[in-house]
């Protein structure tokens, strides 16, 4: 059972309730998105369900519209930022970087990535 209430120590869900500060850049009903603190491109936004998924397998398996509404959301940001060229990343476990455990997604893009 995937567990979909907030958790209080889910550092995600206080972004999205405005206990922890935020540079919002998109919101709607289901999603948010935020400039990443530590940017790794030119453009790098954090896009978020609203509901606590730990990672994006967790999603897929729930709710496979709501991962698809992040995609467009991100092909979105990246048609304003940078004539739809972006990298699309989902950290998954520990050992591959995740440091959250609510799902998101970075959104990297505003300049040529060669590699
Ligand atoms: P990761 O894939 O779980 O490693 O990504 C977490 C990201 O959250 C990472 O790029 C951080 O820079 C970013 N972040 C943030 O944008 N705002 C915060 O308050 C914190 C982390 I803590």
């Amino acid at each position: 059972m995937v567990e979909s209430h907030a958790e209080d120590d889910c550092l995600f869900c206080g972004i999205i309730a405005g206990r922890v500060p935020s540079e919002k850049v998109y919101e709607d009903e289901s999603l948010y998105a935020f400039k990443d603190v530590n940017p790794k491109a030119a453009v790098h936004v954090l896009i978020v369900p609203k509901r606590h998924y730990a990672n994006v397998a967790e999603l897929a398996a729930a709710d496979p519209e709501l991962l698809a509404s992040m995609v467009i959301k991100a092909q979105d940001i990246a048609d304003q930022a940078f004539h739809g060229a972006y990298r699309l990343i989902f950290n998954t476990g520990k050992d591959a970087g995740q440091s959250v455990f609510h799902v998101h997604a970075h959104v990297l893009t505003g300049e040529v990535m060669d590699e």
